[in-house]
């Protein structure tokens, strides 16, 4: 039992019921190889499944068991007779790294389930997945499963700011790693590594990409509020491989944050400019020192000119040149670099700056360079369209950088389920009928990436069904064709009763509609959200009047032109999906307003825009007080203190979502004059 209590989200292996317990039998006998640190992990995570769900310990076995009730085999066909019998070894050979082949077979008279794959890390899937079904509550009679995962890299990144604790974004507590402990290890970080591959995780960057931003502490003194940057020096690398000890044993790979301008801030170099022959040499030193403390180590992941980060744009060079000198430097070690497409400045529209940054540069970038493309061209907004630039660097590795923190929806204390804008995104036709998630998924290097925000918190994520996002996210990195409702009935069954996985999973389905409606009148208006001081980041509360660029609203008009008559955002898309978005005829109704700005009363199907936006914010609110009442429902259904904890939140979501309507309508009804036909919205 782990010293500090904490939750076991999905990995609960609650008692299956009587008749399955009997049809799982055969795991109760384990024959599992050993070896390679990811079996100690499976046969360690088969202890705890089997035990849980059956209520006995399991035997485990280094040699095949005879048991009346057969058993289950885990290894990889070379290690193992049983399995090289009962599986076609082609198959397994065939498969990807992470992919599994689980198959029931006869051997030697006995009944023999059987988990293999190629590598140990398909292996640690593979188990997974079997004791998955099992908490489903689904047959494991007559199994022929083979599976890969679509995305090579499937990644989470950390916004921890090391040696501080705090976690940008973060609504989960403090910073799960306990940096000025480490290398001393905690229990929980094992925890931590086991839910993470238990959805198909294999890299996990540490530390914030804000590697290094000076805050005032006082009238004249600066602190730097991150020293992420220093992660790369000795003391820093003890901590790193002790984390990576960890996470190795389940099959996830390590990665830093770095700072551009590390060469000067740790090293004694005057310059950090890449095409400088003491940086190259200096990274290359570094990259040596990093496999020498890691050597699994997956690379780098940066922010570059951004934010107040230090970049290549200091000495006048491209993000590729930028890039390209760290990627030489770990290519010998065969790590990578992740490179941020998050660039903006001061500019009329901030949507057109990534494009006209890295599309001129397609195809300069080293082989072991991603970029690393938000969602959205804003910044993870409730609803955005998808970034230009998926469709527009076919040279270039690409991966789609998701928020399952809720910086801008809601935060800890908002149920939003972000698994359907996921899905509306990895859809989302790129230009020639491609889908997004096949742009990311075209070759070794490519993926996704999630910014976590899990904290020391009992809960990890703050609200107990902000889990589902987590798991949600893994689950689409591994296969992004599974609908939205099977991830979250497969979340609520796992982590809830079974009596209340349909009530749940409803409520799930529904929360993001709801959340888009009230923040943002779910016409495409988005970033009216508080900002505040740079010390006081919101992003919580309404503040419509705070950043006018982003919703355009004028006395006449509302929504942002950025149709070739405006900033030319739409533009940048390929023909047809550039046509589309062009016309307002045919631009979809949810994203209007973020293409176009139109008269208040510009006619929609049987309405106007604003009586829209009028109507869309009532209706927000009042699916927040249905989900809420469909929660209430669950009382005496599931344990007392997870009703009761989102029970609360819940109520305070109905106060926050109404003071969004009221501030939204407001503001549209001082701009626009016009009264909502209905008379809800209070005059002044
Ligand atoms: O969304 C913004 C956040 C910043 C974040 C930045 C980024 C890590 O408000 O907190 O910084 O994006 O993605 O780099």
């Amino acid at each position: 039992m782990p010293l500090e209590a904490y939750d076991d989200c999905w990995l609960r292996y609650d008692r299956a019921d009587e008749n399955r317990q009997a049809s799982y039998r055969t795991c109760v006998n384990v024959y599992a190889s050993v070896g390679a640190p990811e079996l100690g992990a499976v046969r360690e995570e088969l202890r705890r499944g089997i035990s849980g769900l059956l209520g006995r310990e399991p035997h485990l076995w280094q040699h095949p068991p005879r048991s009346a009730d057969g058993f289950l085999a885990v290894g990889t066909p070379e290690e193992m007779e049983v399995v090289s019998d009962a599986v076609s070894v082609d198959t397994v050979q065939s498969l990807g790294d992470g992919g599994f082949h689980i198959r029931s077979a006869e051997w030697e008279g006995a009944d023999v389930v059987v988990v293999t794959a190629p590598t140990d890390r398909g292996l640690v899937y593979g188990t997974f997945h079997l004791l998955r079904r099992m908490s489903l509550g689904r047959s494991i009679d007559d199994l022929d499963i083979v599976e890969e995962p679509a995305n090579a890299e499937r990644i989470v990144d950390h916004w921890d700011n090391p040696y501080r604790r705090s976690v940008e974004r973060g609504y989960a507590g403090q910073s799960l790693f306990d940096w000025e402990r480490l290398p001393d290890l905690r229990e929980r970080y094992f925890d931590y590594a086991r839910l993470l591959a238990s959805v198909g995780i294999n890299g996990v960057v540490v530390n914030n990409v804000n590697t290094r931003i000076p805050a005032r502490e006082s009238a004249n003194e600066f602190v730097s509020r991150n020293a992420g940057w220093r992660l790369l020096e000795r003391d820093g690398l003890e901590k790193t491989a002790a984390l990576a000890s960890v996470f190795r044993r389940y099959g996830i790979r390590t990665y830093l944050s770095v700072n551009f301008a590390a060469p000067m801030l740790i090293g004694d170099l005057d310059t950090a400019d890449p095409l400088d022959d003491a940086v190259e040499e200096w990274w290359a030193r570094k990259a040596e020192g990093v496999y020498d403390a890691v050597p699994d180590f997956g690379g780098f992941l940066v922010k570059a000119d951004s934010e107040g980060q230090p970049g290549p744009y200091d000495y006048d060079r491209s993000h590729a040149e930028g890039a390209n000198v760290l990627a030489r430097a770990l290519e010998p070690h065969g790590g990578r670099v992740w490179w941020r497409a998050f660039v903006y400045s001061d500019h009329d529209d901030r949507a057109v700056q990534a494009y006209e940054a890295f599309e001129p540069i397609d195809g300069a970038f080293h082989e072991n360079v991603t970029l690393q493309i938000k969602n959205g061209p804003i910044d993870f907004q409730p609803r955005e369209p998808a970034s230009t630039l998926f469709g527009a660097m076919p040279a270039t590795n690409l991966s789609c950088e998701l928020q399952i923190t809720q910086e801008y929806t809601g935060q800890g204390v908002h149920c939003c389920c972000l698994v359907p804008q996921w899905k509306e995104i990895l859809e989302f036709d790129t230009g020639d009928g491609t889908p997004l998630k096949e742009v990311i998924a075209d070759s070794a290097g490519e993926g996704i990436v999630g910014v976590v925000g899990v904290g020391k918190d009992p809960n990890w994520t703050g609200h107990y069904l902000s889990q589902a996002n987590l798991y949600g996210y893994g689950r689409l990195a591994w296969n992004p064709d599974l609908d939205t409702e099977t991830i979250t009935d497969e979340w609520a069954r796992q982590t809830f009763d079974d009596d209340a996985t349909e009530t749940i999973s409803g409520v799930l389905l529904d929360s993001w509609d709801a959340v888009v409606d009230y923040e943002t009148g779910g016409l495409g208006l988005m970033h009216m959200m508080y900002n505040g001081s740079a010390r006081l980041e919101n992003h919580y509360d309404p503040s419509p009047h705070e950043w006018p660029g982003y919703h355009g609203a004028t006395e006449e008009e509302i929504g942002v032109d950025r149709t070739t008559t405006g900033s030319g955002y739409a533009a940048q898309y390929p023909d047809p999906v550039a046509e589309t978005y062009e016309d307002p005829e045919t631009c979809p109704e949810e994203l209007l307003l973020f293409f176009h700005s139109l008269p208040w009363e510009y006619e929609l199907d049987e309405t106007t825009v604003v009586q829209r936006l009028y109507d869309n914010c009532f209706d927000g609110v009042d699916a927040v007080r249905d989900l809420r009442a469909r929660w209430h429902s669950l009382e005496g259904v599931i344990d007392e203190q997870r009703y009761r904890h989102v029970a609360e939140r819940f109520d305070e979501q109905v106060v926050q979502s109404r003071r969004w309507r009221d501030t939204l309508v407001s503001f549209f009804y001082d701009h626009s004059g016009i009264p909502d036909e209905q008379g809800r919205v209070p005059r002044p």
